[in-house]
């Protein structure tokens, strides 16, 4: 890939990454993967590149919201839509995701009312929207254990026989998305045992963003992520994520795989976090502005951009649409989180089980005494904590 080659090594090389369009925004053949992007028209591209805009739009609002007080956390996707739309696009609607905490783009795609992501992220509810609305399942922050949920659930679908029938709209596919640190979790070596020996319908997204919080890839394999899977039987690919297009492809074919009854595959879109790893996290600390202009200017949407402006097929009236589009999509983010209120603090016990648990009530019994010392006469006292 003399394009975008550098002088990295180990984990961080780049010379097998499958990649249909170069950082300059040129098309470039693949004798594998051309097949499977090839029904990507114009119409397809300009969705992509609004998807992965009003992504971006939606992560910046949040952001700023985080920085105003609004919410207590926030995990950008800065950089890495590419990787999320592009899978997101070769999804079939019958697939099942489970995703980890910043495949926001991949939500985007699946047409999930956006807010409901930032609902976790203010601390209003526990991070609920119906998974079985958009096959979208809940974000996990614990490391890797979806992996295991993603792999079980795939077991489940073979089981009920809606894998290999041949009919596009039964065979269903499962897709987990976790992070380059991820890959060294007991449990993600655990499921890709459980998917291998089973040869589930499952693909493992890897987004190898290069940093777990602030651990370099380099801190945690010597070797390309992706050469971990075929240890355990399983294909691996490493593809161009930031190249929205060779995700697309690289993914169709890892899902079509795992529908037709062809296993498990292991995908690492290799990419960058351009952001910090949570609103929490300073990554001046610890890499170079160097690295981080470097990676700018491999950004996925100026790529795509690039690509759609050098084929004439970005007119001017689709970009000033989309710049509206994205104005009141940043409005509505903006005035539905402000308007979700702050609900009382001991709502936190209501949904941690479906029914009645004898701790969770000890604890709301205490909680409830604890807020009631600051209470005087049925007045707050002074320097009360709320
Ligand atoms: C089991 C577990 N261990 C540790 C943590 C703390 N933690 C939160 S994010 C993170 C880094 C994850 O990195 P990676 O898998 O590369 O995903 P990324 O955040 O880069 O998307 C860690 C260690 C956690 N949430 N869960
Ligand atoms: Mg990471």
């Amino acid at each position: 890939m003399s394009s975008t080659a550098s002088a990295a090594t180990g984990p961080l090389t780049d010379e097998d990454l499958v990649q249909l369009l170069t950082p300059a925004g040129e098309r470039v053949a693949h004798p594998e993967y051309d097949a499977w992007a090839a029904d990507l028209d114009a119409d397809r591209l300009r969705a992509m590149y609004r998807d992965m805009v009003l992504t971006r739009r939606f992560d910046l609002e949040a952001t700023s919201l985080q920085r105003q007080g609004e919410l207590g956390l926030w995990a950008q996707s800065l950089g890495q839509e590419g990787a999320a739309v592009g899978s997101g696009h070769a999804l079939a609607p019958q697939d099942h995701v489970f995703p980890s905490y910043r495949e926001h783009g991949v939500a985007f795609v699946r047409g999930l009312e956006m807010t409901d992501l930032l609902r976790l992220f203010r601390g209003v509810d526990h991070g609920g929207w119906d998974p079985a609305a958009h096959n979208f399942h809940l974000f996990t922050l614990v490391i890797g254990s979806h992996t295991l949920h993603a792999t079980g659930y795939a077991m489940g679908v073979q089981r009920d026989g809606l894998v290999g029938t041949g009919d596009p709209a039964r065979d269903t596919a499962v897709v987990a998305y976790f992070g380059d640190g991820a890959t060294a979790q007991g449990d993600v070596n655990e499921a890709l045992v459980f998917a291998s020996v089973n040869q589930a319908p499952v693909v493992l997204f890897c987004q190898n963003n290069q940093f777990a919080i602030s651990e370099p890839t380099t801190r945690q394999a010597r070797v390309p992520l992706a050469n971990r899977a075929p240890g355990f039987g399983i294909p691996s690919v490493r593809v161009d994520g930031n190249d929205v297009l060779a995700t697309y492809a690289v993914t169709r074919q890892a899902l079509d795989r795992a529908r037709s009854g062809g296993g498990p595959t292991f995908v690492e879109a290799f990419t960058y976090r351009m952001g910090a790893h949570t609103t929490s996290d300073d990554p001046t600390r610890y890499r170079t502005a160097e690295q981080e202009e470097h990676w700018r200017r491999r950004d996925p949407i100026d790529r795509l951009r690039t690509y759609l402006e050098r084929t004439d097929e970005l007119p001017e009236v689709f970009q000033a649409q989309l710049a509206a589009e994205a104005d009141a999509f940043g409005e509505h983010v903006r005035t539905t989180v402000r308007g979700m209120g702050r609900p009382a603090p001991s709502t936190m016990f209501d949904h941690v089980y479906a029914t009645p648990h004898a701790v969770v009530d000890a604890e709301r019994a205490w909680f409830t005494q604890y807020e009631q010392s600051f209470v005087d006469d049925g007045r707050e006292t002074a320097g009360g904590h709320r």
